[in-house]
């Protein structure tokens, strides 16, 4: 059938998807395979310092920013730091603010939690991973004369980027961690972000360094993270 590549609904213009789809079979089992896929994915902490092509980024932050937005207003920036010099800067502020928190802010319960993790104040991998993405989130957009407009479900659509994000990157066959030292505005400063920008995410990317250990943790069954109302 021969289908308009255009249509106006409810007054918007619409234009025609092609979606792509397959087989039921084929269906079950590439939602299978891309399982088998990412439940490969790790955080990782401890990287290797070879260099990854900008190129790389470039496509995981495109994929990234496919992502679905409240009005589509795609409420993001992903700044990708590779210069050794802002990525020292970078440590020694998240440092300083990881001292804080380890010592003072995080309470008893929360110390414990991290306790399978074996993390601490030292943040080496923001400056041998070849590349942090650190994620904003811009609360509300500047136009053309400086006037404030509105954005929506900032947390939500920056939150289902960076999921994209952490995809890309494991399906391009490389490493992260969400990273989320706090408070992160020293991230504004460092990297000169105006004022209706967000640090959001921090996230170091590159190979692990070989060998790579990582903690002993286990993904929850099915039977205790989905309902079926059938
Ligand atoms: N931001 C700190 C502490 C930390 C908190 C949580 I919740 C983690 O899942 C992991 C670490 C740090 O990076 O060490």
């Amino acid at each position: 059938m021969n289908q308009k590549e255009t249509k106006i609904i409810n007054g918007a213009k619409h234009i025609l998807l092609k979606p792509k789809t397959y087989p039921e079979k084929e269906m079950i089992l590439r939602s299978e395979s891309f399982f088998n896929q990412m439940n490969l994915r790790r955080s990782v902490r401890e990287f290797s310092s070879q260099p990854i092509p900008k190129e790389l980024i470039e496509h995981v932050i495109k994929t990234a920013s496919t992502a679905p937005s409240g009005a589509n207003k795609q409420p993001w920036v992903f700044c990708a730091v590779s210069d050794p010099e802002v990525k020292a800067k970078i440590r020694i502020a998240a440092e300083k603010e990881e001292k804080e928190s380890y010592e003072s802010r995080m309470n008893e319960e929360w110390l414990k939690d991290l306790k399978h993790f074996g993390t601490h104040v030292q943040k080496p991998f923001l400056e041998e991973a070849p590349w942090l993405i650190v994620v904003f989130k811009k609360a509300f957009d500047y136009d053309q004369e400086g006037k404030k407009l509105q954005n929506y479900y900032v947390n939500e659509s920056v939150g289902l980027a960076s999921g994209l994000l952490i995809t890309a990157i494991h399906h391009a066959g490389l490493v992260t961690l969400t990273h989320t030292p706090s408070p992160m505005r020293f991230l504004s400063e460092i990297l000169n972000r105006p004022d209706n920008e967000r640090p959001f995410l921090l996230l170091p990317v590159g190979y692990a360094k070989e060998p790579a250990y990582v903690p002993d943790i286990h993904r929850k069954e099915l039977k205790d993270i989905a309902v079926f109302y059938e």
